[in-house]
């Protein structure tokens, strides 16, 4: 523990996700996120094209990394799709599998989660929900709305994020904009009909 953390207090704006008085702390561009979408051709137009939309942002309260401490911060995910696939974060795993908590502030998502075992969880995050990770769960968020998606997350100072497993192999279910609302569909089915 860090003996010189003293107890303090943020502004939290559940309209913009601001963190007070901390600054952004990340923004992931579509070109920061290869791989991640299954239409690579719609990715490809929007760059070329000049395009590379700012997909999700993040706050963070400046906890220290430390063993004990708890971190804690807001991400904003704009709305929109790339092909018809819902604006979504890299999603990762933590490196010590411990669990995470996210409070829903606005807008209106999509929890995407995968145990290292195969287990797949879907769960929808909004205002006035909360949504559990355990330990040893892979996490998406999705925004599935047409307002920027924006939550607060907690978790263990020491867990570390591991990105490279989803960005080898993704995760096994995809959110699509479909005829009467968001969709959730198998990964391999997703491609399939974005390149057929
Ligand atoms: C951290 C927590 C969130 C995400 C954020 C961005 O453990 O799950 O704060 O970091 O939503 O997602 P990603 O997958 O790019 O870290
Ligand atoms: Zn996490």
């Amino acid at each position: 523990m860090n003996p010189e953390t003293r107890p303090f207090r943020v502004a939290l704006d559940f309209g913009t996700g601001s963190l007070t008085p901390f600054g952004e702390s990340l923004v992931r561009r579509l070109s920061d996120m290869a791989g991640s979408y299954a239409d690579q051709a719609a990715v490809d137009s929007l760059l070329a094209c000049g395009a590379d939309p700012v997909i999700y942002r993040a706050y963070d309260a400046g906890v220290p990394h430390q063993p004990g401490h708890l971190i804690f911060r807001t991400t904003i995910i704009d709305a929109g799709t790339v092909g018809s696939e819902f604006f979504m974060t890299k999603g990762h795993h933590h490196d010590r599998d411990s669990a995470e908590l996210y409070l829903g502030m606005s807008g209106q998502g999509l929890m995407l989660m995968e145990s290292r075992e195969g287990g797949f969880s879907s769960e929808e995050l909004a205002p006035h929900a909360a949504v559990y990770v355990p330990p040893g769960w892979a996490h998406r968020t999705v925004n599935t709305g047409t307002e920027p998606l924006i939550f607060l997350a907690a978790y263990f100072a020491d867990a570390g994020h591991d990105y490279a497993a989803i960005e080898r192999s993704g995760f096994s279910r995809r959110v699509h904009r479909g005829e009467t609302g968001p969709e959730l569909r198998p990964a391999a089915a997703a491609l399939g009909e974005v390149t057929g």
